[in-house]
Parts: structure tokens; sequence; C-alpha cells
């Protein structure tokens, strides 16, 4: 019977890779662990239990209606992350500011936190995978002080370590502190996380295009090119459109399968839907990690600079030629205006 290695173990024994960390990245995956468990608990009673379905009635600064779970998931991972008190901050896609943890022992906290506490939340009341993100980076202010801003404007090739968990048939926890990518499966009968994807590479090559394809008419000229090329019959083409709605979902399909996820800019969203720094980032980092790239279709996510805490960008994610085609169809149409 081949040994089975708990989420607890791999940290433990991959104590070594954390070149800085005596323990505290340690603790703080632990909290994210402990946070991943308790969600998982709500989201797979969401249709049985009436008072977490549907929206809270409140709005988060996006604008969008709140579902419960959202604002569980949010509470919990905030909880969670207090209580280890190795951050002392968190930015959060709930929460206008950023959260500054001044109690006790938390403002010497090394690290801060950026997360989408439930992404694809919507999905909820229609049973669709949805997930949780997000990316870890060590504080650039002064221990012993309160979280500012510039702790989390960080660009994420300033990143430690980054994750997701995805809520689906079965809940997984993957994750990298920029030694590769593995994954963890929930066993539900212990309440263990259990290594079942180690090492994980996306191919270099896929069939799968993720794009949302109702918002055609506003695309960017390249990428209508692009999806044009996928539905040519040549070299292996056409291509197989698959999008859940649930960037996670969408996400870690392409990266164990192979695929490209694009969401450029569009009429509605002129610099992108997503999120740069606990969407768009975290993922990144997980897909470079694993072989692949990302992009805002020109400039290589990891390396673009924050302005704003809540900052969209376009994401052209997944299977490195993949997107590099994607890239060379919006450089050759770049100047071409999009007409929507
Ligand atoms: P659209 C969910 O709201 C989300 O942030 C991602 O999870 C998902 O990939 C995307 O938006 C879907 O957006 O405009 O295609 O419905």
């Amino acid at each position: 019977m081949t040994k089975v290695t708990t989420l607890g173990e791999f940290i433990v024994e991959r104590q070594a890779d954390f070149p800085f960390a005596k323990g505290e990245l340690s603790r703080l995956l632990s909290a994210i662990r402990l946070a991943a468990k308790v969600v998982n608990r709500e989201v797979n009673k969401a249709g049985l239990v009436d008072d977490i379905m549907g929206a809270a009635g409140s709005e988060n600064i996006q604008g969008e209606d709140q579902q419960k779970l959202d604002v569980y998931a949010n509470i919990q991972m905030i909880n969670a992350l207090r209580a280890q008190q190795e951050v002392c901050g968190i930015g959060s896609e709930e929460n206008e500011d950023f959260i500054a943890f001044d109690q006790g022992q938390s403002i010497w906290g090394k690290y801060i936190v950026m997360m989408d506490p439930l992404d694809g939340s919507s999905n909820i009341d229609v049973n669709v995978s949805i997930g949780t993100i997000f990316s870890i980076y060590r504080r650039k202010s002064k221990p012993g002080s309160v979280a500012e801003l510039q702790d989390f404007l960080q660009p994420g090739d300033d990143l430690v370590a980054a994750g997701y968990i995805i809520y689906g048939s079965s809940t997984m926890l993957v994750f990298s502190t920029g030694k590769g990518v593995n994954g963890f499966t929930l066993d539900p009968s212990i309440g263990v996380f259990c290594l079942s994807h180690p090492e994980m590479c996306i191919p270099e090559d896929g069939n799968i295009y993720s794009i949302n394809e109702g918002n055609y008419k506003q695309f960017p000229e390249g990428v209508k090119k692009y999806i044009k090329y996928c539905q040519e019959e040549e070299d292996d083409r056409p291509y197989t459109s698959r999008y859940i709605g649930s960037l996670v979902a969408d996400f870690h399909r392409n990266l164990i399968k192979g695929g490209v996820y694009i969401y450029p800019s569009t009429g509605k969203n002129p610099k992108g839907k997503l999120r740069l720094m606990y969407e768009n980032i975290p993922l990144a980092f997980l897909v470079e990690q694993a072989g692949g790239c990302a992009s805002d279709g020109k400039n290589r996510i990891l390396g673009i600079e924050p302005e704003e805490l809540h900052q969209r960008t376009p994401l052209f994610i997944g299977s490195k030629n993949m997107v590099k085609k994607a890239e060379e169809f919006m450089a050759e149409y770049s100047s071409v205006e999009a007409n929507y």
C-alpha cells in the first residue's frame, strides 16, 4: 500500500524550501488549510440549508451582489489568518480597503495575504464548482507596526506562495511556494488533505480554449482572430471550447489537460473583468511554476507593478504555446480599434 502524504506532513517535509520561514509560513498555510475545510463544509451544504444560499442582500466593493457564502468564506479566512498571528494584514475582494491586524502579536506578522475568498460564487445556486484564491507576500513595512498599503501593492514576482482551493466533485488545495505546484485532495472521511497531484505540470500545448464567446463583438480584433484560428480545421484543430464561468474551475481543468483561458478587455470591462492582485497574480504564479505562462495579452502578469488594490487587467493564461499564439494575434492586430 503506497504511503499517503498529508498536507501537514508535506509542509513539514518541505520546511527547508522556505528559506526564511522558521515555521511561520508553515503555520500560515495550516491556517488556510483549516479555513478551506470550514468553507468546504458549508459549500457542500448549499442547497440543503436555506440560510446560506442566495444573495446576502449586500454588495461588495465591485458592486456585485454578495452571496451569503462569499461573506461566510471571507470571515472564515480572515479569522483563521488573524488567529495564526503570522499575518499582519489581508486584502480581500470582499473588502474595499485592506484589513490591518493591529491587535496583539499580529503587528509582528511577517506576511500579508491577498485573497478572493469565494470566486465564481454566482455559480453556488447551480451547483457549479467554485474556488478560493490566495497569494502570500512578505510585508515591506517594519514588523511591529501596522500594515501599510505598500505591503499589498507588490508585483507577482515578489510572491512567497500562492494557491487555490477548488470546491468541486472533490475539494482540492493546489499551491506553490516557488518550488513547483502540488495538489492535495480532501479525504472527507478523515477531514485530511492528501497529496494526490504531485509536481503538477501544464502541457505546453492543449486543445481547449476557454473564453466567454457571448462577448465576441466586444473583443479586441486579436482575440477575434485567435478564436477563428482555434476553429479552423487543420493542425489538430478545431479545438474544443470549454467555459464554466468559474475561473478556478476553468483554470484547474486547463492546468491538468492543457488549454488557454482568456478574459480580455471588453466594452463592459475595458481593463478586463478579473482582478490583478487576488485572481490574476496568484494563478499566474502557479501556472509559471507549472511550466505555463500568463499575460494581459502583451505584458507578463507577474511583472506588472500594481497601482490599486482592486485593479483589473485582461488575463491570457495557460499552456505556453497557446498563450504565445494568442499574444501573436494580439500584437498583429493591436492597431485595429475594437468596434463595440
Ligand atoms: P463572465 C466569476 O464572476 C468570475 O470572476 C470568474 O470566476 C469567471 O471566470 C468570470 O468571472 C466569468 O465572467 O463575464 O464570463 O460571466
